[in-house]
């Protein structure tokens, strides 16, 4: 009877469904960056864009920019892309005419399940005569691969024995 099958499945749903949930509640953290972390730019970038790994709510997040003096150097416009359908793209536009230096951005979310989070991210622009005979720079990993591919990694294992029970029962 299929009816007797999808009850002796039941465990194994409620616990498919158990690891979704905890996926869907994992804190919105950074998935990547531009510029990327530890970046070596020839000029100021216009604009910083974060993507986050799940959906920020439109409001209470923040984006501060300062340069190696502590100065603010951002136009406190930070805005969550309502281009995005995901809903995990935050920007903020920076004065003109920065120059050479280190800097520092420095951000705060808040997620659709109204958890906050924070983090900070540097890059530097360096003078033009500099990067002619500069030595090449490694290419800096992009941080936190976070919580959720290992959510998925278990998700995948989950559903991989779940297919196996499955029709091993089909099969008997
Ligand atoms: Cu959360």
């Amino acid at each position: 009877m299929l009816a007797r099958r999808i009850v002796r499945l039941w465990p194994l749903i409620a616990l498919m469904a158990l690891a979704l949930t905890g996926a869907a509640s994992a804190h919105a953290s950074l998935v990547s960056s531009n510029p990327k972390d530890g970046a070596s730019l020839a000029a100021a970038p216009a604009k910083i864009t974060l993507i986050f790994s799940e959906e920020l709510q439109p409001d209470g997040n923040q984006i501060t920019v300062t340069d190696a003096g502590g100065a603010q150097v951002d136009n406190s416009d930070t805005t969550l892309d309502l281009n995005d359908p995901n809903r995990v793209t935050l920007t903020v536009t920076l004065k003109g005419g920065l120059g050479a230096g280190a800097y520092t951005v420095g951000w705060k979310n808040l997620s659709a399940d109204g958890h906050s989070e924070e983090g900070s991210l540097s890059f530097s622009v360096v003078a033009a005569a500099a990067t002619t005979t500069a030595a090449p720079t490694s290419v800096p990993a992009t941080g936190a691969s976070g919580p959720a591919p290992l959510a998925a990694i278990l998700l995948g294992a989950l559903l991989l024995a779940g297919a196996g029970l499955g029709l091993r029962r089909w099969v008997r």
